[in-house]
């Protein structure tokens, strides 16, 4: 049955603290950038701040590779900072949800270098061991960052099991005590005043026997594993179920059915999932790393799906980008104007953000932050894009140089990691030191400063989308229908509920189109609640993007 939660009324910002604001000049973002800036994310309307790892990390991985659980990295300054962060948080009335990394903790974690030890450490069973096979690794199983997800180990020559990089060693969920282990860490976060959870690859940590076999391991065998609702459950039972929290699992892999599981409004397991089905409509060859760009028909046919297929039974999250996607603006709208930057940035956020579910905005998405132009191998920070660099233009010569420079600048992770642009100054107000990834050159004129009191940036928009979902409940809970799905330039959906009916309408297009047909659509006695355009004609403009209220027709 569904019931009424605070999360299904929110909107969720992402901040990834590396990249957010530096307030000590050290070029690296911290905890106390993140309080300074914080009237910013009030001002925009957002409801809760879901912070990327800020614990401590030998950061290999951008801080998802967690050293200590319970301490904070000194990049990003101490528990104090923390608990100030909260405090001021929670007296603007905005809660904050936390990254949970537990599939894997890095190699540095107490934990790991007890269990790499010896075989009979007390900690053996922590992680997950196995024998070489014939002198070779246990399995062919790859990382997701390229290469074998085994690496051997000195003290006992034994191999253990990686699916990320070799600096994140897989902690292994059937042993009980890891399980506890993690319950208690969660309880301590949680009775600190946390308001929930982000689940890093949470789909991943329960290992099907298949993969680990010596004849198994191919592909991403890992995900949905037969014990991962068991678990959930469980984690929900002894943590989750005591606290008012919302919770959103990463669940690579996820299908439908598995995420009616998840975040079923009646399984006891987590508030919603992100699906990945979007995110991988434009993968080709070697996956991501190609320059394919996505069909509109297909990003229809997934959403769509998802909506109608999780109504009545779990809670969709939206999002179209975060810390690991190319910007959002660069990959589904069009960057190669300021014009069609600023047009199609917001056709995406009107796209999204009336739909059913809880919407996220990854940081910088609100002011139409594109990629970035990296031009060389030593600009490039990401763990997964320098291995694939290694692999695909090193190891196998699928790639040329230029060729994989050019698919970096398309999909590699940094180009959401580049810092946040405040202001037109150099650095873009980030630092004033030297920053640990390039500033976007655009930052002249793509900033937060620029468009704070311009009625038509960006940055105004997305306030005002956010302030229309906490006005109409038909945001929240109307019901959700397509509209002309066979169009491959127009997405046009409706949501409805009792006599009431919402029309959205969006041109992913640079071009005018003609669509009189969609005129005998529009609700009755409609209201025009937002457009990207200052007022209407009987044509759908580049990356046109509409919504009406009204009653039923
Ligand atoms: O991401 C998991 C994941 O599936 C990503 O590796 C994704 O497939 C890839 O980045 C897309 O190119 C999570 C975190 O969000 C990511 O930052 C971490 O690197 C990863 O887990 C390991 O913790
Ligand atoms: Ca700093």
């Amino acid at each position: 049955m569904e019931i009424h939660n605070w999360w299904k009324e929110a909107v969720v910002y992402q901040v990834y603290p590396r990249s957010f604001q530096d307030s000590n000049g050290d070029g690296i973002g911290d905890i106390q950038g993140i309080i300074s800036r914080i009237d910013y994310l009030k001002e925009l309307g957002i409801d809760v701040i879901w912070l990327s790892p800020v614990y401590q990390s030998p950061n290999v991985d951008g801080g998802y590779d967690i050293s200590d659980y319970q301490a904070i990295s000194p990049d990003f300054g101490t528990m104090r900072d923390m608990e100030q962060l909260l405090q001021q948080a929670h007296l603007r009335g905005l809660r904050i949800v936390m990254d949970l990394v537990v599939n894997h903790t890095s190699d540095q974690h107490a934990w790991f270098i007890e269990s790499r030890e010896s075989k009979d450490s007390p900690k053996r069973d922590w992680y997950i061991w196995r024998d070489g096979c014939g002198g070779k690794h246990p399995n062919l199983m790859t990382s997701v960052f390229s290469g074998p997800a085994w690496t051997p180990d000195e003290a006992t020559g034994q191999y253990y099991l990686h699916l990320f990089a070799k600096e994140q060693p897989d902690l292994n969920w059937e042993n009980n005590e890891v399980r506890q282990a993690v319950y208690k860490m969660m309880r301590w976060w949680l009775d600190m005043g946390i308001d929930g959870f982000r689940m890093d690859v949470i789909s991943m940590i329960s290992k099907p026997a298949g993969a680990l076999a010596s004849d198994g391991g191919k592909g991403l065998d890992c995900v949905n594993g037969p014990r991962v609702h068991e678990y959930l459950r469980e984690m929900n039972r002894e943590v989750l179920s005591r606290y008012d929290v919302m919770t959103v699992g990463e669940t690579p892999g996820v299908t439908i059915e598995e995420a009616k599981k998840y975040g079923g409004y009646d399984t006891g397991e987590l508030s919603m999932v992100f699906q990945f089905e979007l995110m991988d409509v434009d993968t080709g060859a070697c996956g991501k790393w190609n320059q394919r760009r996505y069909a509109l028909a297909d990003l229809k046919r997934i959403l769509s799906r998802w909506q109608t297929g999780l109504e009545g039974h779990a809670w969709n999250s939206l999002f179209w980008s975060n810390h690991d996607q190319p910007r959002a603006v660069s990959r589904f709208g069009d960057d190669t104007s300021e014009e069609n930057r600023v047009l199609s940035a917001k056709m995406l956020a009107t796209c999204l953000h009336m739909m059913q579910g809880t919407p996220y905005i990854y940081q910088g998405e609100e002011l139409g932050m594109t990629n970035m132009p990296f031009d060389g191998l030593e600009e490039i920070r990401d763990v997964e894009t320098l291995n694939a660099y290694e692999e695909l233009v090193c190891q196998k010569y699928i790639y040329t140089h230029d060729e994989m420079m050019a698919r970096i600048r398309k999909s590699g992770r940094d180009n959401a990691r580049t810092p946040m642009q405040w202001t037109n100054a150099s650095n873009g107000g980030f630092t004033d030191g030297a920053p640990w990834i390039g500033v976007n050159p655009n930052c002249e004129s793509v900033n937060a400063d620029a468009q704070r009191d311009d009625p038509d940036s960006v940055l105004s928009y997305y306030k005002q989308l956010i302030r229309l979902r906490k006005k109409h409940p038909i945001i929240v809970s109307g019901s959700y229908s397509q509209v002309c799905p066979g169009d491959d330039e127009v997405f046009a959906y409706k949501r409805s509920i009792d006599d009431a009916e919402l029309l959205v309408v969006c041109n992913f297009t640079a071009n005018t189109l003609e669509r009189p047909e969609l005129e005998s659509v529009i609700p009755k006695d409609a209201e025009l609640l937002i457009c990207n355009y200052p007022s209407l004609n009987n044509t759908l403009r580049p990356f046109e993007a509409r919504v009406y209220f009204g009653r039923a027709t």
